[in-house]
């Protein structure tokens, strides 16, 4: 049995670090694993790990931007469309890995989570090669900064989320900038009297929403009111949208996310797979 995880999420949410700390797991438990990279964009250079599979062995976003004329959007949409048309490629690419674990980095444009095909038609074609796939879908722990952006991020989830439609974990990346100790480390951002409040960000509390009217001092239009009862309503009626802490500075941390994958793909078949709920408790004790 073949396994693939999707590591998808914003530009600069940590995708290609955990993709490689995921990676430096797998090899010290022993398990074969393999790195993907699918961003046409990421300097070679700064990967850990050599990937088995580079879409920029396919097609590079300097030859389309030098060749073509298109800028660096337009070039990074021509390099999925071109992958989309040359699937036998990264099918070749895939014939000869068996009983792995495949670890596909991801590009961080918004629009394949919005509307492109690209993520989706490649689903399709690793699930007619019967490889069992999951996604993972990051998102930075700043987004609890601000409560509206954080709401920005978790529609960003859902709409991603509904796109694929494959078992799928959203991970808050980075929790090591927040639970680390301020007194010790200035580039903490969320200091001691919000970290009760992290829990409610990471298994989303609709009220967050709805507990102001507006930002400070503004008196919000009775319509957006009304959207966001709106976006409340849909939260609540969706308790998939709910974020794993990832803080890669916590191995216990890393294990668990990595747990939730395995289970999610049931990973090892034979294997007894472990109850997610038996790892959780404890892990981030400070933050009831
Ligand atoms: N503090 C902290 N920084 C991180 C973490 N993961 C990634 N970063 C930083 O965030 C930036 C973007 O990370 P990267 O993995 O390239 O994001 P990607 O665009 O989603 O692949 C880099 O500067 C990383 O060093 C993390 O767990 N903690
Ligand atoms: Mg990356």
């Amino acid at each position: 049995m073949r396994y693939a995880v999707l590591v998808t999420g914003p530009a600069g949410a940590g995708k290609s670090t955990f993709s490689a700390s995921f990676m430096t797991h797998l090899q010290n438990s022993k398990r074969t694993g393999h790195l993907v990279n699918l961003d046409p964009a990421a300097s070679t250079s700064s990967f850990e790990y050599e990937p088995v599979i580079d879409i920029k062995d396919l097609i590079s976003l300097d030859d389309v931007m030098n060749e073509l004329q298109f800028g660096p959007n337009g070039g990074l949409v021509y390099c999925f469309e071109y992958l989309l048309e040359n699937m036998d490629w990264l099918e070749e690419e895939l014939g000869s890995f068996d009983d792995d674990y495949l670890i596909i980095d991801c590009p961080g444009q918004i629009e394949l989570y919005t509307h492109h095909p690209f993520l989706p038609t490649l689903v399709k074609n690793l699930q007619r090669l019967s490889i069992r796939t999951c996604a993972v879908y990051l998102i930075d722990s700043q987004f609890m900064e601000d409560k509206y952006k954080f709401f920005s991020g978790v529609l960003s989830a859902m709409s991603a989320m509904v796109n694929l439609e494959i078992p799928w974990i959203n991970i808050m990346s980075k929790m090591d900038l927040v639970t680390s100790n301020p007194e010790h480390d200035t580039s903490a951002r969320i200091g001691p009297r919000k970290r009760k409040d992290i829990a409610r960000f990471l298994d989303p509390d609709p009220l967050l929403l709805a507990s102001e009217p507006g930002h400070e001092g503004n008196v919000m239009n009775p319509k957006f009111h009304a959207l966001n009862r709106a976006i409340i309503q849909l939260i609540e009626d969706h308790p998939l949208v709910s974020f794993l802490p990832l803080d890669l500075t916590n191995t216990d941390s890393l294990e668990t996310v990595i747990s939730h994958i395995d289970y999610t793909m049931q990973y090892g078949e034979d294997e007894e797979p472990k109850e997610p709920h038996d790892l959780d408790e404890g892990d981030f004790p400070d933050l009831e």
